[in-house]
C-alpha cells in the first residue's frame, strides 16, 4: 500500500529540522479537517449546503454555506489540536489568538466559492508560520492546498520540494501519489481572466497575452485559484491575477492565497512575483491584504516581466 500522509511526515522528519511532532500533529489535523470538508463537498447537493449563507464577509463577498461550514470545521480542528497559536481565515475579520507561541495558521477555507454550486473544482489553501501569520512568505514552515476535484489531493511543501497525496476513499487516508512535483521550465497554457483586459492597468500585460496567442498558447481559466495553480504546477505555464482599475492591488489575498501558492511554485522550480517584487519577500501590513499575482514557470514569468517593464 502507498505511504500514508502521517508515515511520510515521520519519514522526512530527520531531513527537515523544523518538522517537529507538534507541526506533524497540526498538519495531520489540517489533513483530517479537509477530509471532512471533502466528504461534505462531494454530497453537498444532498445535504442542503449549497447556495448562499445570506451574509457577506470582510471582503464584501457573499458567503456560501460551504464556505462557512469549511471555516467552522478547520477552526474546530485547529482549536482542538492545541498546537496553533493563532489562526487567520478569509472568513474572519480578525485573527483568533489561542496562545502567544506555537504555530500560526492562515487559510482560505474554500477557495473558488463561485464554483461551488456548479460542481467545479474548489479547494482549501493553508499557510503555516512560527508564532505569527504576519511574516514574509519566505519564512513559511509549511504551505499547501487541498483540491476537491475529480479526486481529492493534498499538495504541500515543507521547504524541501513539493509533494502530493491523493485521498483513498476506501481507507480514508491521504496516500503518497506524487513524491516530487516539479514545474516544467516552460508550458503551453496561460491562465488569466481576460474578461477584465480593458481594466488591466499595465499595457505591457495586454501585449504579453497577445504574444502568447501568437506563440500558440491556449487559455485555461477555472476561476478557482487552487485549480488554476494545480494545473500550472503539473503542466507548466503561467497564472496571473493582475492589478486593474477595479482591484488596484489585485484581488488575491497575500496571507492565504498568494504567499502559500508562491511558496509551492518556487519550491517546484518556478517564480512568484507581483510584477514589481518577489511575493515571498513581502512583509504583510494587514490580514486581508491583496497583491497582484504572477506565478508559474520561469520562462513565462520572466517573459511576462519583460513585457510589463516595456510598458
Ligand atoms: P473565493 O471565491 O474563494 O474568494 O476565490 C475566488 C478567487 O479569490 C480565486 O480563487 C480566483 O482565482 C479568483 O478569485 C477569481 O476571480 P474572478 O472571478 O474575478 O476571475
Amino acid at each position: 500500500m502507498a505511504v500514508s500522509f502521517t508515515t511520510y511526515l515521520f519519514s522526512v522528519k530527520k531531513e527537515i529540522p523544523h518538522l517537529d511532532d507538534d507541526l506533524i500533529l497540526l498538519l495531520n489535523e489540517i489533513a483530517s479537517a479537509t477530509k471532512e470538508i471533502s466528504g461534505k463537498v462531494r454530497k453537498a447537493g444532498l445535504l442542503n449546503i449549497l447556495g448562499s449563507a445570506g451574509k457577506t464577509n470582510i471582503q464584501g463577498e457573499e458567503v456560501q454555506k460551504l464556505d462557512e461550514l469549511a471555516n467552522e470545521i478547520l477552526l474546530e480542528s485547529l482549536k482542538n489540536c492545541g498546537k496553533a497559536s493563532q489562526v487567520a481565515s478569509e472568513e474572519l475579520e480578525e485573527c483568533i489568538v489561542f496562545s502567544d507561541s506555537g504555530y500560526a495558521v492562515a487559510f482560505d477555507p474554500l477557495d473558488g466559492s463561485s464554483n461551488i454550486d456548479v460542481n467545479i473544482s474548489i479547494g482549501t489553501i493553508f499557510s503555516i508560520h512560527k508564532d505569527s501569520v504576519k511574516k514574509p512568505g519566505k519564512e513559511q514552515l509549511a504551505a499547501g492546498y487541498v483540491i476537491y476535484g475529480p479526486s481529492t489531493m493534498l499538495v504541500m511543501s515543507l521547504g524541501k520540494g513539493v509533494v502530493g497525496f491523493t485521498l483513498d476513499i476506501e481507507s480514508g487516508n491521504f496516500l503518497l501519489s506524487h513524491p516530487e512535483i516539479k514545474l516544467p521550465e516552460k508550458g503551453k497554457i496561460y491562465s488569466i481572466n481576460e474578461a477584465n483586459k480593458d481594466k488591466w492597468t499595465n499595457e505591457g500585460l495586454k501585449k504579453f497575452t497577445e504574444y502568447l496567442k501568437e506563440e500558440k498558447y491556449t487559455l485555461r481559466y477555472v476561476g478557482s485559484m487552487v485549480a488554476d495553480v494545480h494545473r500550472t504546477l503539473f503542466k507548466g505555464g503561467i497564472f496571473i491575477y493582475p492589478a486593474d482599475k477595479k482591484n488596484t492591488n489585485g484581488k488575491l489575498r497575500l496571507l492565504y492565497e498568494a504567499s502559500p501558492m508562491s511558496f509551492l511554485i518556487e519550491q517546484a522550480g518556478g517564480i512568484g512575483t507581483t510584477g514589481k517584487e518577489r511575493i515571498l519577500d513581502i512583509v504583510p501590513q494587514s490580514l486581508h491584504q491583496r497583491v497582484p499575482v504572477i506565478i508559474g514557470s520561469k520562462w513565462e514569468v520572466e517573459k511576462c516581466l519583460e513585457f510589463m517593464k516595456e510598458e
